[in-house]
Order: structure tokens, then sequence, then C-alpha cells
């Protein structure tokens, strides 16, 4: 008798498609075009310190940041297959300053996807879990037109897809496409991704909080109150928040998705050109502001919903707040001036 190994990524896939009226499985073969992907980074992020895969590949990318090997090769591969799906009319990648055309040998489909191929990349060396992230619209022009910038800006509550892959400890997907948020563990021995946290539902407070401090002298007064009160103010049955920040957004937020908490990345007054802190809205803050929404979380700038903002550039940087809704809750209240906190 063969082994039961529980429900994988192609099975949950073909139940939404049933589930889904009018589906032709477009969506269904884009999705398997992502997972196929983030197989691929896996190997390669895997075997990194082999085959001097790792350092800078010298280059500068649109961030003005160094680009890594790696980065190259998730950039790349996740173009690819994409691209050969054969159901995208439209890329857009963290790593690349304009929107990728498709080649011409390849047939477009209806779908764009925003992507960071890598993300948390200057960690790469120091072996620290990083990620893919990855958020998927329905263009909304007539399909045999070309792709208009109204396609590729929508807001993030026109999603209709988004997740992540960590590649940590284990390699594992989480992602939602509008029913729920659903996490899938890779079995190397067999190459499937195995439903392992199903129904992922985020707690409605937690006591984690993620931040990077060395921004405190770069925050606005309501973000330092907020944080000083969670260091110095908090204390409910004896209980305090710990600390705990990687540096990798996908490790950041994966872990206070699971345990509860509030990561944030405000905006500061650290680098003139970033005005508006440093995640990016299409790649980073909409697909996870999708997720944790559907996990019973919540997401925002400070004074607006992640997912109503309305974009403007491609590469856009917005203030990041998610997490626990309480959590969230609480620091608006700070942004907004209905609570302050004076350090005695
Ligand atoms: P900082 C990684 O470079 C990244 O884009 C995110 O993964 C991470 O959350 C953030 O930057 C960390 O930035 O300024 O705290 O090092």
């Amino acid at each position: 008798m063969s082994e039961n190994v529980g429900i994988t990524i192609s099975n949950h896939f073909l139940l939404n498609q049933q589930l889904s009226p009018g589906a032709t499985g477009s969506f269904t073969r884009l999705l398997q075009a992502l997972v196929l992907a983030c197989k691929i980074i896996q190997r390669d992020v895997g075997k990194a310190g082999l085959v001097d895969v790792l350092g800078r590949a010298g280059t500068i990318n649109v961030q003005g940041e160094e680009v890594q090997k790696l980065d190259e090769l998730a950039n790349n591969t996740v173009k690819r297959r994409l691209s050969a799906s054969g159901e995208v009319c439209a890329l857009v990648s963290e790593e690349e300053a304009d929107i990728i055309e498709i080649p011409r040998q390849y047939p477009r489909g209806n779908y764009i996807v925003h992507f960071d191929p890598l993300d948390g990349s200057s960690n790469i060396d120091a072996n620290v879990s990083i990620g893919t992230i990855f958020s998927i619209y329905r263009r909304e022009s007539l399909p045999d037109g070309d792709t208009t910038m109204k396609d590729v800006l929508q807001p993030g509550h026109r999603q209709v897809g988004a997740g992540y892959i960590i590649y940590g400890s284990s390699c594992v997907l989480v992602f939602s496409t509008g029913q729920g948020v659903n996490g899938f563990t890779l079995d190397p021995s067999i190459g499937e991704f195995l439903l392992s946290h199903p129904n992922i539902k985020t707690p409605k407070k937690g006591r984690i909080y993620s931040v990077n401090e060395g921004n405190y002298g770069y925050w606005d007064d309501q973000t330092r109150s907020y944080v000083d009160w969670i260091k110095h103010g908090y204390s409910e049955h004896g209980i305090h928040y710990s600390s705990r920040y990687v540096g990798s957004l996908v490790a950041d937020f994966h872990r206070n998705l699971l345990y509860g908490g509030i990561f944030l990345y405000p905006a500061d007054f650290k680098d003139p050109l970033k005005p508006k802190g440093k995640l990016r809205l299409m790649c980073e803050a909409n697909p996870l502001a999708y997720l944790i929404e559907q996990a019973g979380g919540l997401a925002t700038t400070g004074t607006e919903r992640i997912l109503d903002v309305q974009p403007n550039y491609i590469h856009q940087r917005v203030p990041l707040i998610i997490g626990s809704p309480d959590d969230v809750n609480i620091y608006q209240e700070f942004i907004q001036g209905q609570r302050t906190f004076q350090r005695s």
C-alpha cells in the first residue's frame, strides 16, 4: 500500500479550482509555476555555500543595494518560470527598475505578479532565513491589448492571491487566494509541498515586538512614544513584551504570524531618498497585508490601511506596521495622539 503523504499543494490547488465557479485552470497553472520557481530557488539557497554562489555579484540594484549572486539566480528563476507558464501579461521585480515584458516566444495571460525574489538577501552570507514574496493581480484591461499602468498599479485589496516562501530550517510556502491562509512544508525526500499549517489565524494580541531600534533617533515622536511604552510602560500580570528582530522581513513576519505580535518598519528620517521607510508597497507590504488580514490581523501605514493605498509607482515605499489586531490598534492610538507615554 502506498504511503499516505497527506495533502499535497497540487491537491490543494485542484480543490481550490473545483470550488471556484468558472475556473479555467489558468490561476492553478500560475501557482504551479510559482511553486516550481521556489523549489529551484530552495535548491540554490540550500547549496549556496558549496558552489561559490555566495558573495556579491558586484552590481548595484535599482534600490541602491549590492546584488548578491543568489539574488540574480532567484530573480531570473521567477521571471523564467512565470513567463513560461503563459499565464502572465506583466511582471514587476524588486530587483528591476522597469516592468518586465513577457518574451514574444511565450503566450501571454491575464495575471500580473509583483515579487521580491529573495528578500533579506543581506543575510545570505550569515545563513539567516530569507524568502521570496509574491503578489498576484488580474488585469483589468482587455486580454488582447497591451498591459496598462492601471493594470500594474492596483491597490492591494485587488489582489487575487499572495504569499511567501521562507528558506529556513525547513522550506515553508504560506499563501492565500482569499479563502484563508494555508502553510505547506517541502518534503525534500519526495520534492512535494505538504499541508502543514492549515487555516492559519494570528493571535488577537501578542507579546513580541519587532523593529530596528537603531532607527529610534529618526522616528516621529508618536512612534518613539509607542516603543517606549512597550519597553517601559507595559506590564500585564507581570508579563512584558519580548523584542525579536531578525532583519529578514519574511522570517520576522512568519514568526509573528504564528506566535502573535507586531512588526514595525515605520517612516524614518535617516535617508532623504526613503522618507516613507524602507519597505516596498507592491512586493512586500501588500502581499503580507493581504495574508495578515486573511489570518485575522491588521496592516497599516499608521494612518491608512495598507490594502487601500493607491500606488503611483511600482517601487513605492510605505511605512509598514503589521500583526495582531490589538497590537496594531494600540499603535494607531499612539499615532493619532489618543495615547502617549513618557518614561518616568
Ligand atoms: P533594516 C532586508 O534587506 C529588508 O528589505 C527586509 O527583509 C527587512 O525587514 C529589512 O530590510 C531590514 O531593514 O534597516 O532593519 O536592516
